[in-house]
């Protein structure tokens, strides 16, 4: 593993980054923190009962919040606040935005939309768990309140973009446009070193990941590309394999090493997807396509998508650009059936 920390190479490609003034660097450094904290009581999750279970309140997305995902929500926010950098959070564990109220944060030039806990139905079964974020420069006057226009930008505005997954080890993966890097922690010394330098996705794979519970209720177009996965066929290395942790970051994080692609399409339950797009899909997004790989809700660019709200949900397709555009022609096929 290469002896370079996190922080030598924020500090050694911070002038890669156009807005070089040492702001993202900042950003990135109070992210870092926060993963160091948050991954301290993952890792204990299973002893530190006073952890775990649910608070019992529901959050905006109708889920049980669970102890460890208000406790990571606040250990980011906290980061963030104290930088002066950062204007405002919109955090998947709070209905409206936070716009911080002193002076120095509201100089600051940029906002964050993070998921500080994906996957956490996960946490007492001892499955990786992510935090997932995106950074954007704002939009509204700086010297005043985060305004809801800073956080409704399109991924293409996305500055930096990156996920922690708390795993058999712990890694944070980050990109701010030039490729993508991921850091292993090594927890003796509380140190990300670089161990991942521009990581890129393979252009195909042999792993689909959907949760195959929902097969019926999805799109044909979708239903039709699984049994594709499916079918016999040596020639082009099929069936593939179905891997579905459940938690996106984990499958992401294979899927972006060895080659794959994951699908959360629409379904009854969840009729415009269930993933939220401005802390999950498009900072995956932005990763992915820094990588090499694609990210589409079917049909469109995720990153080009013009969000309306906060919390708004997408169908998302992400991962090895061959099988993404395998999918998004399946989609096609059935909705424009060749005569
Ligand atoms: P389902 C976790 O709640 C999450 O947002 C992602 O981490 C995960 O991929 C997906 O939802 C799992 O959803 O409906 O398959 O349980």
């Amino acid at each position: 593993m290469s002896s370079i920390t996190l922080g030598e190479f924020i500090i050694e490609n911070q002038n890669d980054f156009k807005y070089a003034t040492g702001e993202l660097s900042r950003i990135l450094s109070s992210i870092r923190l926060a993963a160091k904290i948050v991954q301290r009581e993952v890792n204990k999750a299973g002893l530190a009962q006073h952890i775990l279970g649910a608070v019992g309140d529901i959050n905006v997305q109708g889920e049980e919040q669970q102890k460890l995902d208000v406790y990571a929500d606040n250990v980011f926010l906290k980061a963030l606040a104290n930088r002066g950098v950062v204007c405002g959070v919109a955090s998947e564990e709070n209905e409206d935005y936070i716009a911080f109220n002193n002076q120095e944060a509201m100089d600051g030039n940029y906002v964050v939309t993070m998921d500080p806990l994906d996957g956490s139905s996960n946490i007492d079964v001892n499955v990786s768990i992510g935090t997932i974020f995106s950074v954007y420069r704002r939009i509204s006057k700086p010297g005043t309140p985060a305004q809801l226009e800073d956080f409704l930008q399109p991924g293409t505005e996305q500055v930096a973009a990156g996920y922690v997954v708390y795993g058999s080890s712990t890694m944070l993966v980050y990109t701010t446009g030039n490729g993508v890097h991921g850091f292993t922690f090594d927890p003796s010394i509380g140190v990300f070193y670089l161990s991942h330098p521009n990581m890129k996705s393979p252009q195909d794979g042999k792993i689909f990941s959907m949760n195959e519970g929902n097969f019926h209720h999805a799109p044909k177009g979708v239903r039709e590309y699984i049994k594709y996965c499916q079918e016999i066929d040596p020639a082009s290395n099929r069936p593939l394999s179905a891997r579905y942790i459940g938690s996106l970051v984990a499958d992401f994080h294979r899927n972006l090493i060895k080659g794959g692609v994951y699908i959360y399409p629409q379904t009854p339950k969840s009729p415009t997807g269930k993933l939220r797009l401005l802390y999950e899909c498009n900072p995956l997004a932005f990763l992915i396509e820094q990588a090499g790989g694609k990210a589409s809700d079917g049909k469109n660019r995720i990153m080009e998508i013009k969000p309306t709200e906060l919390h708004q949900r997408v169908p998302f397709i992400v991962g090895s650009t061959k099988m993404v555009e395998k999918v998004e022609e399946f989609i096609k096929q059935v909705e424009t059936p060749t005569t």
